[in-house]
């Protein structure tokens, strides 16, 4: 058994039991979250347990008559606030119920959520997942009831909950048990940090396009290499970004190797001499 310190909590890795990853999302539209259920794998995820999603519904925790929810800003300014109290009785109601669960609030000055956060997030016990709609809300409750702000990219949504969905989503898909093992297969791929080689189904040929004559070969080192390539120069044509903090293999090297050759001999010979 090896214990391993996360940004929330200390949990069991490779331990005989797998827990069930509960996801609190604090709404004021839970019934988007149904969506979630329509089909798919993390239907199924709920369905056999391996997650459970709860929503709570911010406004009944709102204490006046009209259920409200939103104010006007201190100093004036166009739109509206989230009040604190209503999102602090949810959040303290979630954090009652799932006292080891992280807490986020998504927003977009939050920390950007990539794979790595991803993996991160999934050794979780639980995540709590604050959706704020207006402008925000009240800084008070990001100082005192939420572990981390997270950002699902730059870009402005009109509420969290579409980000919380991509978050639960995500970081579903790493729990163990939750995919079936062709595709936990993937997921070791992408954690080589580059990007995916080409795939093809039946037929062989569509449309006048052919598939590989290495992938029908049967050949399954041939197949690696060539998928190992692919991924290496796709990666190198669309994200060269990736390829500078990547481990690379001897094999890879002398790939990008032939590839710089064969670049400065196009260069040599397309370039004026003097
Ligand atoms: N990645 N938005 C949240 C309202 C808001 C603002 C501040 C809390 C604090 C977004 C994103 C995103 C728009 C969701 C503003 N709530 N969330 N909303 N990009 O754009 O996560």
């Amino acid at each position: 058994m090896i214990w391993t310190k996360r940004s929330c909590d200390w949990i069991f890795l490779r331990d005989w039991k797998i827990e069930r990853m509960n996801f609190t999302v604090l709404t004021l539209f839970p019934e988007m979250f149904a969506s979630l259920m329509v089909g798919g794998i993390i239907k199924r995820s709920v369905e056999n347990k391996r997650i459970s999603i709860q929503t709570i519904d911010i406004r009944d925790f709102a204490s006046n008559r009209h259920r409200t929810v939103d104010d006007r800003p201190y100093g004036g300014g166009c739109g509206m606030v989230m009040k604190p109290e209503p999102l602090a009785g949810a959040i303290r109601h979630a954090k009652g119920r799932h006292p080891e669960a992280f807490t986020l609030l998504l927003t977009p000055q939050g920390r950007l959520f990539d794979q790595a956060v991803a993996r991160e997030l999934a050794g979780c016990r639980g995540l709590i997942l604050i959706c704020g709609r207006y402008e925000g809300v009240d800084e008070r409750i990001r100082q005192d009831l939420v572990d981390e702000e997270l950002s699902v990219g730059d870009y402005v949504l009109t509420g969290g909950e579409l980000a919380a969905m991509v978050v639960i989503d995500a970081v579903s898909r790493l729990l163990p048990g939750v995919l079936g093992n062709e595709a936990s297969a993937q997921e070791e791929s992408f954690s080589t940090g580059l990007l995916e080689y080409p795939q093809y189904t039946r037929p062989s040929s569509f449309e006048g396009g052919q598939v590989p004559d290495t992938l029908l070969s049967g050949d399954h080192g041939a197949i690696r290499n060539w998928r190992r390539e692919a991924s290496l120069i796709r990666t190198f044509v669309k994200r060269p970004d990736l390829l500078l903090d990547l481990p690379l293999t001897s094999q890879d090297m002398r790939v990008l190797e032939k590839l710089q050759q064969e670049l400065q001999a196009i260069i040599e010979k397309h370039s004026t001499p003097f």
